[in-house]
């Protein structure tokens, strides 16, 4: 890293203390950009680097329901409007127990650069709340929703701010808060979120796109070296919605998914994973991985913690959340004889893990290129509610997968022009980053 990123750097550490997630995302992007700086001096310190590490606007709000037993309860909420050179802020929400500043911040960072990759209008932003959905009741979740949206909505809108899902937000919660959205403000303006239901203005495939899109990057990397997903020894972790649509893309295209997990454990079922089931227990019940295998009934196995990157795997798709691959976990893959990592979740791997793989020649998607087909079919859902029209299941995933595609070989040309062929990571920083700089210096200084 040069003078100018480390001074940068520096200064995004001293100005945001504690948020270590958003250090290491700051770092990644910055490690890259060297050879940005010196084709592009326009791009130096002040008129982009610090601006685009400094978010347009964040919100921090409390958050007061009420739950089953009648007692008050309070969360903290989130949206970090980060970057809107490009269009709308968009970005998910999250709830989970584990949300702080330094989580939205680091995910709202990266939405900017991969919402950029995708080629649609959309800027960077993020948000959510430490509530913990896990064991509350449908009543307990509406009522956080609508406590939540009650503030939220002032900030929020078609043309300015755009929330989907994320970890924690499915379809339920999106129903919960488009509702109360709805109600506050009397319009029925679709727009305003994604990931909704397709009855009332949601998109086909929007639910599968995030594991679909990931599979589809993975399947344009292997080819890359004459190589398919068809006869892989496939590992998938997380159990939510990116994973169990990874799973079902990579087993339709030929690959063995033998494990996935939860925060509980994993599960390794060498027939492959019976997706049908998993859904069931999983999204149907909300139940937790571990019935999986109770119920499989062919000796799957479930094993409490460890670490599931040791079922060994020749193509890995972590899927769950930040930092869950570190170095013994890459160790442990190349040992299996691993070809190719797509990051499904956001900041998967640890840098030292992604620097095994990448020292060791193995395909390596990061998160901001291979998971972006959730956030462009986002944008496709916004496309079809502004037209007030409803796209077929073939017509949005043909366009999903010519986005993939697009991407792939986006971050493909940058990485060869700016000398580092094959690395994904440098194509997908670089790539994203100067389309927004660009626009930022267009937009002047704002
Ligand atoms: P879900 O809430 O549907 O599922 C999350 C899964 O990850 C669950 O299986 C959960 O297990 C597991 N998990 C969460 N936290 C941990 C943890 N600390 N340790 C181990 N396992 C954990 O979320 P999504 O599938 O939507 O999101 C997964 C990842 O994909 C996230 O990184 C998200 O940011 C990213 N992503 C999501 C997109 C989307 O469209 N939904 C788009 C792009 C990226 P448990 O049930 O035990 O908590
Ligand atoms: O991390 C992500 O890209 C998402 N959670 C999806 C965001 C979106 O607006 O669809």
């Amino acid at each position: 890293m040069d003078a100018t990123l480390t001074r940068v750097r520096d200064d995004v550490f001293r100005r945001n203390p504690g948020e270590t997630e958003f250090h290491q995302a700051v770092v990644e992007v910055f490690e890259t950009l060297e050879p940005v700086l010196r084709k592009h001096p326009e791009f130096g310190e002040a008129a982009i680097l610090q601006r685009i590490c400094e978010p347009e606007r964040q919100i921090i709000f409390r958050v007061p329901w009420v739950d089953d037993a009648g007692q008050v309860r309070i969360n903290r909420g989130f949206r970090v409007e980060f970057n809107s050179a490009l269009g709308p802020y968009k970005g998910g929400l999250r709830f989970h127990p584990s949300v702080y500043l330094g989580i939205v911040k680091f995910l709202g960072f990266e939405q900017i650069f991969k919402n950029a990759l995708t080629g649609m209008p959309i800027g960077g932003g993020k948000g959510g709340s430490d509530f913990d959905p896990r064991g509350k009741s449908d009543a307990e979740v509406m009522r956080f929703c609508q406590s939540f949206m009650t503030e939220l909505y002032r900030h929020i809108g078609e043309y300015t701010d755009v929330p989907a899902g994320d970890i924690g937000v499915g379809g339920r919660e999106i129903g919960y808060l488009f509702g109360q959205y709805k109600r506050i403000t009397n319009r029925y303006e679709s727009g305003v979120l994604t990931g909704k239901g397709v009855s009332w203005g949601g998109s086909l495939v929007r639910p599968e796109a995030t594991g679909y899109g990931a599979v589809m990057f993975v399947e344009e990397m292997l080819k890359t070296k004459g190589m398919s997903l068809d006869g892989q020894r496939v590992i998938v972790s997380g159990s939510g919605n990116v994973a169990i649509n990874a799973i079902a893309k990579a087993q339709y295209l030929g690959g063995k998914v033998i494990a996935c997990s939860d925060s509980s454990g994993y599960v390794v079922d060498e027939a492959g994973i019976d997706v049908a089931l998993l859904r069931q227990i999983k999204e149907g019940e909300r139940g937790r991985i571990s019935d999986y295998a109770a119920r499989r009934g062919n000796g799957s196995s479930f094993v409490a913690g460890g670490s599931i990157w040791d079922a060994g795997a020749t193509v890995a798709l972590p899927c769950a959340t930040q930092n869950e691959l570190g170095e013994s976990d890459a160790v442990s893959l190349l040992k299996s004889g691993v070809v190719a990592v797509a990051e499904g979740a956001n900041m998967p791997c640890t840098p030292k893990a992604i620097e095994i793989f990448q020292e060791a020649g193995v395909l390596f998607g990061p998160g901001k290129a291979a998971n972006a087909g959730g956030v462009a079919t986002s944008a496709l859902e916004m496309q079809q509610n502004a037209s007030r029209d409803a796209w077929t299941f073939e017509h949005t995933e043909r366009r999903l997968s010519e986005i993939m595609v697009n991407i792939h070989d986006r971050c493909a040309e940058t990485a060869e022009e700016y000398g580092a062929p094959g690395n994904y990571v440098v194509g997908a920083n670089i790539g994203g980053f100067v389309k927004v700089a660009d626009a930022m210096l267009a937009l002047g200084v704002i």
